[in-house]
This record gives C-alpha cells, structure tokens and sequence, in this order.
C-alpha cells in the first residue's frame, strides 16, 4: 500500500470507528480539516503536523499512568512508555545537543514551571521546598505553602515584558510566574523596537535576579543569547530561554552560535506544537547539574505524563533531524521576510521595520485600526491572525495596537516568497479599506469596524485561490 493510500486508509478508518459511537465529533473532526484547508493561516505559534505524528497520538498509550521516569516509574507496566519517552529524549538531546532532556511537559507553560521549580531547588536553601518535594502538591497545607513562599524568599525574575514580545509565563501576573516571582521586565528601544544589551544589563544589576528569562512570543528579530548569559553571570543568575516559538529554527540550525540558546543558557523550555511541527506538548533541556531537579516535573507541577503525545514527539524529533526539516527552517526565514517586504512595500509599519525569524508584527495603527478591529477584519476575509500587543502598546493588551503574523504554517503548506508577496497585498488591501466603526452613542469603537463585506468575499476567495495550489495534507482523502 502506498504510503498516500495508507494515510487515507488511517484517517477514514479511525472516523468510521468514531462515528458509530458519536457522530457529531467524527463530523467535528472532518470539519476541521475542511477549515484549515481553506483557510490563510498565519497564526505565528500554529503549525501543521505529520500524519505520522498525529496517528502516533490516537492509540492505547492514551490509557497508560506513567509517573516517574524512564526505568524508575511509580507505575507497573510501563516499559513501552521508557521506550517512547527514551527514544523522544534522545531525538531531542541530538537534535539541539543537549546534555538532558525531558520530555514530559504538557505545554510550554508547565514545561516553565518545572524550569522555575527546578531553579529554585537548585539555587535556594529551603526545607520547607524539600518537603513539597516528597509529598504530592496537593497534600501540602496552607501553612506549607506560607512556609514554602518566606523561604524562598520573594525570588526575583527578569523577563523581557509583555508588550516587548515577552510571554505570559515569564513572570506576568495572569500566570502563576508572576505570583511566583518579584518580577521586572526589560523592553525593547522606543526608537529600533530592539533589544537594547546595555538596558538589561543595566537592570540584571539593579534588580539582581535569581532567573534572567530570554525568549518571546512576539519579536521578530534573533536574539544574542552569549550576551545574556554574559548577563545573567555577572550577576549571578541562572539564565533560562523559552525557545517555545522558534525551536524549529533552532533545530534547523537556521539560528546558530550566539542565536542558539542551547549552548549558551543553564535551562531551555519549548513547546514541541509551533515551529517545531511537532504535537502539541512542551519540553524541558538542560545540562547535568539541573537534570534531577527538571525530572522532577511530574508530580511537583505536573500531572502524569502522556505518553501518547511523548511518542508523537518522538516521531515529530525524528522528522526534525532530517535534512528536509533544515531547508523547511529556512524556507519558514525567507517567507516571513518575503512577506515583511511586501507589507513594507505596501506601506505598512512593522515593528522593528522587518523580521529575522519566524513572524511579523504589523502596527496597524498606521491603518488607523486597533489590533482587535485589523484581526477580526482580516478573518472576514479568511486570513486568520492574532492580534498582539506593540511596545508602549496605547491600547492595551485587549484591543492591541498590533496584528501577529508568522509563516511557519505556510511554509508546510508549501507556499514560497511569491506566495508571500500575493499575502502581503490580501493583508494590505484588507486592513487599508477597513476603517473604525462607532458605539451606539457615537463615541469611537475600539472593536467595531467597517469593512465592505463584498471586498472581504472577494479576498476570500483570492486567499482560497491561492492556497489551492497547496493543498493540506495532501495525502489524506477522506473521501
Ligand atoms: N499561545 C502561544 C502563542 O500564540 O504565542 C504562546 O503561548
């Protein structure tokens, strides 16, 4: 059986068995992949996985317990999950050249609680945190955590901030990090939009943190990952990056030397689900010093692990250290600045006037609009986005004053520069006729918009025309 037949035969067999015990979720399913075939993804942090990869997720893994580690479980039975979790972390470990990988996080956000947990372990001097550590987190006490918190003593972060690109998990008072942590941010030049060295280095000494976090959701450019660890040892702290967005550049090796954290940082968390192409779930590297602690993850800030997602990582790894995954990495690089160009060309305002990685950030304040007003116009027009905050964001986190755009998704498709530069002038055309709607008293809208709904249908249909050259999953017919 051809490889195309079997894929077709894998899906359509697996909605068949769904169907006869609850339709409505085989259609949902079915749907799904309908939208997603039709529609101009450029959400930044989305990608497509494998067949491979989403098959390995839909079997009897899904019922194993596996708390502990590989070899050394608090379960009976678990020597095919060692098999997976050991092959994932060895992918890993040689993909990014990491000393130790763990494999276990369900996302990014719990792949940086086990990071911070095992930094403060290692670094504080706290019985009360040895005592959490033996007993489940759900049988500590008030008092413990009272106890817990005075030792460790209000630790300190330094995270880049949120309207700069930063993430929530880096200390932000939505995420448990920022009631961790006495946190502090660094941002980016009013004028370049870039990180300024000499500001956070400034700041690592006046602030003095346990943990300088580098890493973004929402930069476009690299990052020098040798000068923040410069940083973080001149004061002492230990220097951990979120590479959840461009891990897939790093394992392409389209990032390397000073842009490849791995050497540079104590710890390094991802997500395995964005550029990466993976499932989505979230990892943890770090070097021999760190390992005991990070293992730790699963039951201190984890539940127990998953291990049909640790064998979909295994299968996404081993894609990704294959020469095709390098030149994928690049081809995701050149879009994303074909399509800055053309947006630039057009006359839009880009965030630091271009990109280096994976994504795009428009300022569509030039357009007039709001970051909320710009995405759901776009999405009328079957060009799906996220809106994000700018820096000095005038309108907030909610409204945004930007519209986040990234090629990893696209590039999967097999869409290139050319493709890019049509995109450009869809987003172009859509966000320049849209202006700002009004509130029924008048008073101007931050959410409402106008856009003519016959230009909105006629990108759409322009967006579905250029994708259909590109078809997703081209090997899977549902039939
Ligand atoms: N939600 C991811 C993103 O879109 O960047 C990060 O958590």
């Amino acid at each position: 059986m051809s490889s195309s037949t079997a894929e077709s035969t894998a899906f359509r067999s697996a909605l068949e068995v769904i169907r006869a015990v609850e339709p409505r979720v085989a259609d949902a399913i079915g749907a799904e992949l309908t939208d997603q075939r039709e529609s101009l993804k450029l959400i930044a942090s989305e990608n497509y996985a494998s067949p491979a990869t989403l098959l390995a997720m839909g079997n009897w893994f899904s019922d194993k317990y596996a708390e502990g580690t590989v070899g050394r479980r608090f379960y009976a039975g678990c020597q095919n999950v060692d098999t997976v979790e050991a092959l994932a972390a060895e992918h890993a470990r040689e993909l990014f050249g990491a000393a130790h990988a763990y494999v276990q996080p369900h996302s990014g956000i719990d792949a940086n609680l086990v990071a911070f947990w095992a930094v403060l372990a290692d670094r504080v001097e706290a019985p009360a945190l040895r005592k959490a550590q033996a007993r489940h987190v759900n049988d500590l006490t008030e008092q413990d955590w009272y106890t817990l918190r005075r030792e460790l003593g209000n630790q300190r972060m330094l995270g880049m901030s949120l309207d700069a690109g930063g993430h929530l998990t880096h200390g932000f008072r939505p995420n448990i990090s920022g009631k961790m942590f006495d946190q502090r941010s660094y941002g980016t030049d009013p004028a370049t939009g870039l990180i300024d060295y000499d500001r956070v280095a400034e700041a690592a000494r006046e602030f003095k943190p346990l943990i300088l976090v580098g890493g973004y959701s929402a930069y476009p450019r690299k990052v020098n990952f040798r000068i923040l660890r410069e940083i973080a040892d001149s004061v002492g702290a230990t220097f951990m990056v979120d590479m959840a967005h461009f891990a897939g550049l790093v394992a392409g090796k389209v990032f390397t030397g000073d842009f490849d954290p791995v050497p540079h940082a104590h710890i390094v968390t991802t997500t395995t689900h964005k550029s990466l192409r993976g499932p989505r779930g979230g990892m943890v590297l770090c070097g021999p010093e760190l390992a005991d602690q990070v293992d730790r993850g699963c039951p201190m800030v984890l539940g127990g692990p998953l291990p049909h997602v640790m064998a979909a990582k295994a299968v996404a790894l081993a894609e990704a250290r294959q020469p095709a995954f390098a030149d994928y990495a690049q081809r995701i690089v050149d879009n994303a600045q074909a399509l800055a160009d053309g947006l630039l060309r057009r006359g839009a305002k880009l965030v630091t006037g271009g990109t280096d990685n994976h994504l795009v950030l428009i300022d569509v304040t030039s357009y007039g609009l709001t970051g909320r007003q710009a995405e759901q116009a776009l999405l009328d027009s079957g060009i799906v986005t996220n809106r994000n905050a700018v820096p000095q964001d005038p309108n907030g986190a909610w409204y945004t004053s930007g519209v986040r755009i990234g090629t990893p998704a696209l590039t999967t498709r097999g869409l290139g520069t050319a493709e890019m530069d049509a995109t450009a002038e869809l987003i172009h055309t859509v966000l320049a006729q849209t202006t700002p709607g009004t509130n029924a008293d008048g008073t101007g809208s931050k959410a409402k918009y106008v856009l003519d709904p016959a230009l909105a249908d006629k990108v759409s249909h322009q967006a579905t025309d250029l994708l259909a050259g590109f078809p997703l999953y081209p090997t899977v017919s549902l039939g």
